[in-house]
């Protein structure tokens, strides 16, 4: 059934001019990276304290992963759900430490991220990586830009702490890693000085980056924002500090889609980066009126983001991640929700006849462009869609989901 609705379909979209094969074949290469933080409500466990950073995870669906191994149990459950090969990204807060071991942020080890790296090896998984400035004691209300010295040279050193886990996990698994770093620091009210702790902050991240390391290997990336909770004001690490600092000093820029303005999209600003910058990385994830970082959906939004991914054949250029942290639903569901869509929004990108539909806006045919772009979205892309699953051994269509709900009476149930 599904081979015979897969070759229809295939027919259709070659009398479009689209190679449907080839479409599943970039799709099957594109690895996604999932983040961990998804499976506990970004607690982590280096610590006990609330999350912190002006960031929030609401609801209390029973079945929060509370220690690595479940957590680790849960991916995987995610995983099996989820066709193709991908990466997972990690946080510095969910070091494993031995019983009675501990190292705080600026002490942390590779060895402190070794469980992590069995885990991704045994798969055949690559590693991402984000330093944690925040949910501690000394992430208040400044990290990087503190002008309390002791501080900021704390945070200066796990920076540092971090590049040095991430080239270890490039090494360890073959596949390089993208380090990200993003900072609550802000204001709730109007500034006395916004140049201070920018300035601060650009010193503290030279600092970071004098950490010598393998730029084949670790791809640092500097994520930007545009206000937090208890941060409405003024967001030290904005989007023009942000942009710029990876400009000059060969970094990447970090786009999150919750991150700008209402009105503001990410899809519009990734021709732009391209055209200055070899390589990008995204957090893609949904806003919904604000940051709320909801379940990424096959909206219109991450369609378009997907678009000009594909379109300016920049598949290789930039890295996927998804961050979002949904605490009112299944979080396995979450992560395989986000997961597929995010591939099934790269599917849609490659199923346009590209071509043609660059032909017609060239040749100011914006009506028939009109006509094409409307009509290709009602193809049979769910046929294509299915065949993919099938080919990477993953239940088709809704089919995962009564494998979520048996481990979540199973396993989720007896987490109290
Ligand atoms: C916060 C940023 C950041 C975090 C994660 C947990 O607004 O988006 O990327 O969500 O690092
Ligand atoms: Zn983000």
């Amino acid at each position: 059934m599904i081979q015979e609705r897969y070759a229809s379909a295939r027919k259709l979209y070659q009398q479009a001019g689209v190679d449907t094969d080839r479409a599943l074949e970039t799709l099957k290469n594109i690895r996604i990276s999932m983040h961990c933080w998804q499976g506990d409500d970004v607690r982590g466990f280096d610590q006990d304290g609330p999350l912190s950073g002006g960031i929030q995870a609401t609801g209390n669906y029973p079945g929060r992963a509370r220690t690595p191994r479940e957590l680790m149990a849960d991916m995987d459950m995610a995983m099996r759900l989820i066709p193709g090969s991908h990466k997972i990204n990690l946080h510095a807060s969910y070091a494993v430490f031995e019983k009675g071991e501990f190292a705080d942020r600026d002490a942390l080890k590779p060895k402190h991220f070794q469980k992590w790296v069995e885990f991704a090896k045994e798969r055949g998984l690559g590693i991402d990586f984000n330093p944690t400035f925040f949910s501690h004691p000394k992430a208040e209300p400044f990290t990087l830009s503190s002008p309390d010295e002791e501080i900021r040279q704390f945070w200066i050193r796990h920076g540092q702490a971090c590049i040095r886990i991430s080239q270890y996990f490039a090494e360890q698994l073959g596949q390089p890693c993208v380090m990200n770093i993003w900072i609550p620091d802000g204001l709730k009210d109007v500034p006395a000085d916004r140049l201070g702790p920018r300035a601060r902050f650009k010193d503290s991240l030279d600092k970071i980056l004098g950490q010598p390391y393998d730029k084949t290997k670790v791809y640092v990336c500097l994520e930007s924002k545009v206000f937090g909770i208890g941060m409405e004001s003024y967001t030290v690490g904005s989007s023009e500090f942000c942009v710029n600092y990876a400009a000059q000093k060969g970094i990447l820029s970090l786009m999150d889609n919750g991150h700008y303005h209402p009105t503001e999209v990410v899809s519009d600003k990734i021709p732009s980066m391209l055209l200055f910058s070899e390589k990008l990385a995204l957090h893609v994830t949904r806003a919904v009126r604000w940051d709320s970082d909801h379940v990424v959906l096959l909206d219109d939004e991450t369609k378009e983001i997907a678009k000009e991914i594909v379109r300016n054949g920049a598949v290789d250029r930039v890295f996927l991640a998804l961050d979002y942290f949904d605490a009112s639903i299944n979080r396995i569901s979450a992560w395989v929700v986000g997961m597929r869509n995010m591939q099934k929004a790269l599917l849609f990108a490659l199923l346009q006849p590209a071509g043609r539909m660059k032909q017609l806006q060239e040749e100011g045919n914006f009506t028939e462009l009109m006509v094409l772009q409307e009509e290709m979205k009602l193809y049979p892309m769910g046929d294509v869609w299915n065949y993919f699953c099938e080919m990477c051994n993953v239940p088709v269509e809704g089919a995962w989901y009564a494998q979520v709900k048996d481990y979540e009476a199973q396993i989720l149930a007896d987490r109290k």
